[in-house]
């Protein structure tokens, strides 16, 4: 039986992540962790405990009275957020990271999944259908924290025999959490403005293309990886994930098929230089070979979806 810890539960991704994990392994056996206090549903429908995960002591603690087994550590400061604050997001990332990790040797763990990003990629990384294999210069404090994270988890791999895994997220979306701080959050933003009857103010350039993913991909990507046999896979902490790959404008142009009165204008600020940093788009061949990955949402698919939902939130019938 699994007893899953996850850390940032009360994220964007963490609080699609909960809901699937405990539907799939049972309520009482995924204990949802974040400093923040997560939506009460978290707190109502399954266990939950306050955790800093720059303190090691507190997570060991919660880990033998929980007698957990596996770790989704998802808990880290984004792109944006990091660059107002680079030692808050060297802290957070990099203790937090080591902490599981030493967690993972001492109690024996099953698994830890860390999840990376296309911000481990800079300005010298090929733009264009980027390899898994390429040059990772980051030019972010994020991505410089999310490298280290990738190569610390393949020398615990490889020194401690820890099975820590991990993918390399584009731009999440989804609607049930905002996300918060990071360079691709505009295409999330965008809707709720859209929905709302709002105009909105964009902080890219209109043709700034960046690979994105859709939240039901992005968490049966990390299960997915999780279940994995381990005989089946070459790469751990590292693996490209693709499923789209768009620009504002052209999130706008969809957006406003269903609401032709919604409005954008484009005033781009510092997150701008951190976009153009990254790639365009992704090759993501290594995650399909080794452990069957495919997405499921493209750009037309996902907008309905998320009308859909943001638009019942707000009571309004939209698609
Ligand atoms: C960010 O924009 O910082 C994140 C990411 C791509 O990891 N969404």
């Amino acid at each position: 039986m699994k007893r899953i810890l996850v850390t940032g539960a009360a994220g964007q991704i963490g609080s699609d992540l909960i809901v699937y994990l405990r539907d799939r392994y049972g309520k009482n056996n995924v204990l949802a962790t974040d400093i923040r206090e997560p939506a009460e549903e978290i707190k109502e429908e399954g266990p939950w405990e306050k955790l800093d995960v720059t303190d090691a002591s507190n997570i060991n603690r919660i880990i033998e009275d929980y007698e957990i087994d596996t770790i989704y550590h998802l808990a880290a400061i984004l792109s944006a957020r990091g660059e107002k604050n680079p030692q808050l997001a060297f802290k957070v990332n990099i203790l937090g990271t080591y902490n599981v990790l030493e967690a993972g040797v001492k109690y024996e763990l099953e698994r830890i999944i860390i999840p990376s990003s296309i911000a481990v990629f800079g300005p010298e990384t090929p733009k264009d259908n980027t390899p898994n294999e390429t040059v990772l210069r980051p030019t972010t404090m994020y991505g410089i924290t999310k490298v280290t994270g990738e190569l610390l988890g393949n020398y615990y791999f490889k020194r401690f025999g820890v099975d820590v895994r991990g993918v390399r997220f584009p731009g999440i979306i989804s609607w049930k959490t905002l996300p918060g701080g990071g360079t691709t959050d505009y295409a999330v933003e965008m809707f709720y403005y859209a929905v709302q009857g709002k105009k909105y103010t964009c902080f890219l350039r209109e043709d700034t293309y960046l690979p994105m993913m859709y939240m039901p991909d992005a968490i049966r990507a990390l299960v997915e990886l999780a279940e994995a046999p381990v005989e089946k896979l070459k790469h751990h902490t590292d693996f490209n994930l693709s499923a789209m790959s768009f620009c504002p404008k052209e999130l706008e142009k969809e957006i406003k098929k269903y609401i032709p009165e919604f409005e954008v204008e484009y005033k781009p600020d510092y997150r701008q230089e951190i976009a153009d940093s990254w790639p365009r788009s992704i090759d993501d061949s290594a995650a399909r070979e080794e452990w069957g990955w495919k997405p499921q949402y493209d750009l037309p698919l996902m907008v309905k979806d998320m009308l859909h939902n943001i638009g019942k939130k707000f009571g309004k019938d939209i698609v």
